[in-house]
């Protein structure tokens, strides 16, 4: 871990209630997975430091929207400010892949360009797959979009989406 801070960047969770966007930051932060997660009220402020290749020491500030998914009114105030964002969908469901859009479009509203990262989370499940990878790759591609697949419970390509999301940023803020 670093003493050093030379970046503070606002990360949010995007994607509809139950896709597994507490359950990620826990295992980034934690890293552990509690399967009895209350659904959260309000949003969740969490802090990570971590070092960057080339950067140096990174605080990341992840805002957890829980519980009130479904308020758009909402999303403007918590997007404010933010460097980038995870849009989230659950591989297992269909319709929160089908939401994406939706979110995708809050974020652009508020945040113009600024780099987003798919995810489609719970890969562990793999006999109930219900979006295809090509899918969501060209899905992904379509919006200019990083992808990767991830599982909080295992812990598969979490901290990989954290420090992704976070060194994208880090490309876009020095080059303003
Ligand atoms: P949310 O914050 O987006 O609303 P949560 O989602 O993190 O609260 O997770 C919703 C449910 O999905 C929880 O189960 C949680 O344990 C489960 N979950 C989250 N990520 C994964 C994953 O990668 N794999 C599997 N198998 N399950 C996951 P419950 O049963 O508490 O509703
Ligand atoms: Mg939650």
């Amino acid at each position: 871990m670093t003493d050093q801070i030379d970046y503070i960047v606002k990360i949010c969770l995007l994607g509809e209630a139950a896709v597994g966007k507490t359950s990620l930051v826990y295992r980034f932060i934690e890293n552990k997975f509690r399967d009895n997660y209350k659904s959260t009220l309000g949003v969740n402020l969490l802090k990570k430091d971590m070092v960057i290749d080339g950067y140096g020491g990174v605080s990341a500030q992840i805002w957890d929207l829980g519980g009130q998914e479904s308020f758009k009114s909402l999303r403007k105030l918590y997007l404010e400010g933010a460097n980038g964002a995870f849009v989230i969908f659950d591989t297992t469901k269909r319709n929160t892949y089908d939401k994406l859009d939706d979110w995708i479009l809050s974020f652009k509203e508020s945040r113009g360009e600024r780099p987003l990262l798919l995810i489609g989370n719970k890969i562990d499940l793999s006999d109930k797959i219900k979006v295809e990878e090509s899918e969501a790759k060209e899905y992904a591609e379509k919006n200019a979009m990083q992808f990767i697949y991830t599982s909080a419970k295992t812990g598969e390509n979490v901290e990989k989406a954290f420090k992704e999301l976070v060194k994208t940023i880090l490309d876009e803020v020095s080059k303003e």
